[in-house]
């Protein structure tokens, strides 16, 4: 009942006929809308908890989704006005926001992925950053602080370790800390090279995982990307980096198995010939360098990010059962270790690719 008074306080079309719940996404609850006039729509109630402000978030969502509106002839993200023409509800202190529904699309699965699907989603991706790379890094807010700085996010590893209370898990902790510990100047590249002004800020995306990429149900080519809460000014390496470590392993993040755990180099390979296919002409030599890097970088700093939610007590990413963020960590720390293995030949690899893609344009 709550749900329905939620959604008629939006400006739909039609009458509300059917409601589902969405579990996508490990931090706000999403819904499923359709009118009798089978007019789509999600409904999302944001999670205060991770987004303090979130009229900032919509505020940047306009601002891109504007932006998009004049480069892209395709359909892209489009928020839905409530009745009081706010782009946010507030009701019994929960927060909602709601978008048209993208038709005719589905999103992918691990297991879905072959190498033309691969492709296109490096092509989206490129494109997305291509499309807003004039966009003035000051237009948009930056809505979580430091989201992608992985120093910061050690910092508060090691925070939380310290308050933490030492249980059965506790060498397995200790064995995690040190690794931590041991990789800290590796992990710290990328920020420190934001941070002299030798890699640039861009207005990208921050959370490309593969269920985020809208594929066409007619042409099977991937249509758009969605999910804009952490639209905000990052290295474009944080978005290759997050797409290639949820498509480039071939396991799901939280698979138990970790022995089956790997990086595939082919995947990588085909992701980046899309990317590549869009923004060759945009990357630095020090981006280019860096690409195989990120991957590695923002792998670990995921596992981090669930260490640190693990110890804190779950209060930030939505977990099944109580190990769950303990799992999640350790099997990216895997997927971390052995992207460690194949990095000299990734980047050796990927100059090549650059070239002979720069030959044949
Ligand atoms: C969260 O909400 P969702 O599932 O799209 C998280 C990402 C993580 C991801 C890990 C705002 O994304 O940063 O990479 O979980 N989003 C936020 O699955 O923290
Ligand atoms: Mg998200």
């Amino acid at each position: 009942m709550e749900l329905l008074n939620v959604i008629n306080n939006f400006k739909i079309n039609g009458e509300v006929e059917l409601t589902k719940r969405i579990n996508d996404g490990l931090i706000n609850n999403s819904f499923y809308v359709c009118t009798d006039k089978n007019r789509k729509y999600i409904l999302q109630q944001i999670n205060n908890f991770v987004f303090k402000n979130p009229k900032d978030i919509v505020k940047n969502i306009v601002v891109v989704t504007n932006h998009l509106k004049n480069k892209v002839d395709e359909k892209n993200l489009e928020l839905v006005l409530t009745k009081n023409n706010d782009y946010l509800l507030e009701l019994n202190n929960k927060i909602y926001r709601m978008y048209d529904y993208i038709d005719n699309s589905y999103t992918l699965q691990i297991k879905d992925l072959d190498n033309q699907k691969i492709f296109e989603i490096g092509k989206i991706i490129g494109k997305f950053h291509a499309n807003l790379y004039d966009l003035d890094i000051k237009s948009v807010k930056e809505t979580i602080k430091n989201f992608h700085n992985t120093p910061d996010r050690i910092e508060k590893l090691f925070n939380s370790y310290n308050l933490w209370t030492l249980n059965n898990d506790d060498l397995m902790i200790e064995e995690y800390i040190d690794f931590v510990k041991k990789e800290i100047d590796r992990l710290s590249i990328i920020e420190n090279k934001i941070e002299v002004g030798s890699l640039k800020k861009h207005i990208i995306h921050n959370d490309t995982k593969l269920n985020n990429i809208m594929f066409d149900k007619k042409s099977n080519k991937a249509k758009c990307l969605i999910d804009f809460d952490t639209v905000m000014p990052g290295s474009v390496l944080f978005d290759i980096g997050d797409a290639l470590r949820s498509l480039g392993s071939n396991a799901l993040e939280d698979e138990q198995k970790f022995s089956i755990i790997d990086f595939d180099d082919l995947k990588y390979y085909c992701f980046m010939i899309g990317y590549l296919s869009q923004m060759s002409d945009k990357l630095t030599e020090e981006e280019l360098n860096l690409i195989p890097h990120s991957i590695y970088t923002i792998t670990m700093e995921c596992s981090i990010r669930f260490m640190t939610d693990f110890l804190d007590g779950n209060k930030y990413f939505h977990i099944d059962y109580p190990n769950h963020n303990l799992i999640r960590s350790l099997n990216q720390m895997t997927l971390a270790k052995k992207i460690l293995t194949k990095l000299n030949s990734l980047n050796k690899n990927t100059i090549l690719l650059y070239e002979r893609l720069a030959k044949n344009k």
